[in-house]
């Protein structure tokens, strides 16, 4: 993994006509500390309990997510490598932020061809926000598909990949749920030879700047999911029903298909496409919520590794949820079925 330096003027074009509001649209940590970034090199020099309002700078994705374990929002947190960076930082050069978010001098670029699916029902306030912040963090394609939104995100987004060649947009023609849409996206991916394929919803819920860090997972994961229900993990802003419900809906997983994962549901992932080409895609059975525990138990059976890594869900600010009781109820129906015949 390299940062790709100031020679990426494609990706490096987009933040600059991109206004600095627009990452507030997913709250980060309020009350940010202004003094010097706190560096660290090793996971002893962490204190036991770090100021979630400072900013930080560590030299592996390993030690954000021990950061994340000891309260601090990843948000608040830059990796540097290179070591002449690392050593501005200790003589009190301030990464540079936009609101209270860290962001890096250049995007992440990993080995292999990268693409971020992100499906796509009456998303349009959101949708640009997020085709804003993604190229910030990872160089990467990002594929949307859409089902026929009345509200135009499908036009917007054809608009969007004009002056953003590294968007793609599908359009199917009408609601037919999450799963088919990501189904969609998983087979004209590997078609197209792609090597990492994230999943990930344009609601601005998954943070953009933990996108390296599922990269980076990648390397050692076939599937790499960005977890609630793990240490240092959590989500913010739901009601307490929804909480109830996606906490229930992993207990009922689990139960039926193992402890081992602890988020079953999350819809923030990462996989390996050669895995991914292994599982028989026009086998899978479900939609909603049922459709990422399937995704997950058929990577399980085809030998896959999961890891998991802590995130910060925040629920969304703008837009209408599509979560409804169906979706629970496709879950509660389809996941004893799979144990027995997956
Ligand atoms: N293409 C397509 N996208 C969908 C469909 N249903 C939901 N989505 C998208 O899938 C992502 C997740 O949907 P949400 O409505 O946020 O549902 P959720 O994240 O499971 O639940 P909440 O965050 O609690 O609302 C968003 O980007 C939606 O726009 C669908 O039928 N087709
Ligand atoms: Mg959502």
């Amino acid at each position: 993994m390299v940062n790709a330096g100031s020679g990426g003027p494609a990706l490096r074009r987009e933040r600059d006509e991109s206004s600095s509001g627009e990452l507030l649209a997913r709250p980060a940590p309020q009350g940010a500390d202004r003094s010097p970034a706190r560096v660290v090199t090793s996971r002893d020099e962490l204190p036991h309990r770090p100021d979630p309002r400072a900013a930080w700078v560590v030299d592996s994705f390993e030690l954000v997510d021990e950061l994340l374990r000891r309260g601090v929002d990843s948000a608040r947190v830059l990796v540097e490598t290179d070591r002449s960076r690392l050593a501005a930082y200790r003589d009190g050069l301030q990464p540079e932020a936009v609101g209270e978010v860290l962001v890096p001098p250049a995007p992440f670029v990993f080995p292999g061809r990268h693409l971020v699916v992100v499906p796509t029902y009456d998303e349009r306030e959101n949708l640009p926000v997020l085709l804003a912040q993604i190229p910030r963090w990872l160089s990467c394609d990002v594929l949307v598909v859409d089902d026929g939104s009345p509200d135009g995100t499908g036009e917007l987004a054809d608009r969007l990949a004009i002056v953003q060649p590294w968007v793609h947009v599908m359009h199917r023609t009408q609601k037919a749920g999450l799963g088919r849409a990501y189904l969609a996206g998983f087979r004209w991916a590997l078609e197209r030879g792609y090597d990492r394929i994230y999943e990930m919803d344009a609601d601005l819920s998954h943070a953009p700047w933990d996108l390296p860090r599922l990269a980076h997972a990648s390397s050692r994961a076939d599937l790499v999911i960005g977890s609630r229900y793990v240490k240092g993990g959590d989500t913010r802003g739901w009601s307490f029903r929804r909480r109830l419900l996606s906490r229930f809906g992993n207990v009922y997983a689990r139960t039926w298909l193992g402890f081992r994962v602890h988020d079953w549901t999350a819809g923030y992932r990462c996989m390996n496409a050669a895995m991914l080409a292994r599982i028989d895609l026009d086998a899978v059975g479900t939609d909603g919520y049922a459709f990422q525990i399937e995704m997950a138990w058929r990577f399980r059976r085809a030998g896959g590794v999961i890891a998991e890594l802590p995130v910060h869900f925040v629920d969304r600010n703008l837009g209408r949820s599509k979560m409804c009781a169906g979706i629970a109820l496709e879950a509660m129906r389809k996941v004893p079925r799979l144990r027995f015949r997956v």
